[in-house]
């Protein structure tokens, strides 16, 4: 069974209902994404649509043409996975299930809020004993190959804990026109807990990082999908810098508790603010290569960019790839939920989390106008690098009427957010356009 979530928590960018509806026509000679709702509105006026919304749109002459309100693209569809609340499920064999905005309100993103993307079929849950649990640590470019247990990585090494963001390089595929293969990730694919463990670089230097080291790989427990004995469904990595810094976790827990099962149990690595896929779950086995790491998923297109932008739709020889590192600067509203009404004579503190990779989020912007002004957000540092941090705005509404709020953040060296779904490519990764939600003040 797959199913999708049709055209829940669309961003700004694909509301073009119109416009983008016959350009999708012209340029593909297909319908893409058809969508009942869109068929309506591009047939209705201002007026049918604020009929539909139950409310006036007090900066209507503001709002793009063709847009489709926030508050009539959203929807929600609850399925239960064990030690999940509230989670959309995109598919479940193998499970990827991503978070609505608002369940991400917390600081600390609950384990029964964070993510699931798995690659492959994770271990049988019995067959995990902690304490038979092994992690070798191996490779062409390590001195001392060792296995450790997991008591023994507790004894030999400093514990540390840190909060850190963890998003699949695919969240907001669902956005790219052509659509582009894999989960239709809408905005959940993203979360931020704290994890404790063994720094990564305490580990390999204990086991010898010889000079030729470039690269670190790692394998977990979990099997292909196609079930096939030995195939590995993914191993990736990460360039030796990355895996030394003092964030990169060998982590047994998450939120002062065992990691989720499906989030990694017993153990997995963490190296935030990189594609996700870079952190591997189920963590049996780290290798310490001399040349980039070349396990499944490595290759392009996986993880990867074209080096230069190309157009929508185009071929990209394998060559012309760059594989992804940080993750680009984004944000989300995660208070009030999208469609929420509120009373005209009360302020809203609108609450979120911004992030920006490996880097820190400078500022954060928030619009009720449809981009046309913007008022800046108060912005918390981050508890420790590579953690998400939060921002909240207080918002006056002029009139009653239905608006939408849209968020947009910047970084330390100044790369905004964009408006607009950014480039396009073949696996349709790196979409950080601005989110938004709707509000009817009443
Ligand atoms: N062993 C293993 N590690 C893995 C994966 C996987 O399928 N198998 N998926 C990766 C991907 S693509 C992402 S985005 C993150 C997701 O972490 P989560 O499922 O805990 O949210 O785990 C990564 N680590
Ligand atoms: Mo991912």
């Amino acid at each position: 069974m797959s199913r999708r979530n049709g055209d829940q928590h669309r961003g700004i960018h694909s509301l073009y209902a119109e416009d983008s509806a016959d350009a999708d026509r012209r340029l593909w000679g297909r319908e893409v994404d058809p969508v009942t709702r869109r068929g309506f509105l591009k047939r209705s006026s201002l007026l049918a649509m604020s009929a539909v919304l139950g409310a006036s749109i007090p900066f209507a002459r503001f709002m793009p043409g063709g847009l489709i309100p926030a508050a009539l693209a959203q929807s929600e569809e609850p399925f239960a996975i064990d030690g999940k609340d509230g989670l959309v499920v995109l598919n479940d064999r193998p499970i990827n299930a991503e978070t609505p905005a608002h369940l991400l309100d917390d600081d600390v993103t609950p384990a029964r809020h964070m993510f699931v993307r798995n690659n492959g079929l994770p271990p049988e849950r019995d067959s995990i004993d902690t304490s038979q649990w092994t992690l070798e640590i191996t490779g062409e470019s390590c001195v001392t190959p060792t296995t450790f247990t997991i008591d023994e990585l507790k004894e030999r090494f400093d514990t540390h804990t840190y909060q850190l963001q963890v998003e699949c390089g695919g969240n907001g595929r669902y956005e790219f026109v052509p659509a582009t293969g894999g989960n239709q990730w809408t905005t959940g694919a993203v979360a931020c807990p704290r994890f404790t463990g063994v720094r990564l670089r305490d580990v390999l230097e204990a086991c010898g990082i010889a000079e030729d080291a470039v690269y670190i790989g790692y394998y977990g427990a979990d099997r292909h999908a196609s079930g096939a004995a030995g195939k590995v469904a993914i191993s990736r990595g990460v360039p030796m810098s990355k895996a030394l810094e003092d964030e990169s976790l060998i982590a047994w827990a998450m939120n002062d508790e065992d990691i989720p099962y499906q989030n990694g149990y017993p153990l997995r690595l963490v190296c935030g603010g990189w594609p996700g896929s870079v952190s591997g779950k189920w963590l049996n086995k780290i290798v310490i290569r001399n040349q980039k790491h070349d396990g499944p998923k490595m290759a392009p297109p996986s993880y990867s960019i074209p080096a230069t932008p190309v157009a929508p739709g185009s071929e990209v020889p394998e060559d012309e790839f760059v594989t992804i590192h940080s993750m680009p600067v984004k944000s989300l509203i995660t208070y009030p939920r999208s469609g929420i009404e509120h009373a005209a004579d009360q302020v809203l503190e609108v609450r979120g989390h911004a992030w920006a990779g490996d880097l820190s989020v400078a500022k954060l912007h928030v619009s009720i106008d449809f981009g046309v002004t913007w008022q800046e957000a108060s912005l918390k540092e981050a508890p420790n690098r590579l953690a998400w941090q939060r921002f909240t705005a207080d918002i006056n509404f002029p009139q009653p009427g239905y608006y939408e709020i849209w968020a947009r953040a910047v970084d330390e060296k100044g790369q905004s957010q964009p408006m607009v779904v950014p480039g396009w490519n073949p696996k349709g990764y790196l979409n950080n356009a601005c989110h938004r939600i709707a509000v009817q003040v009443v």
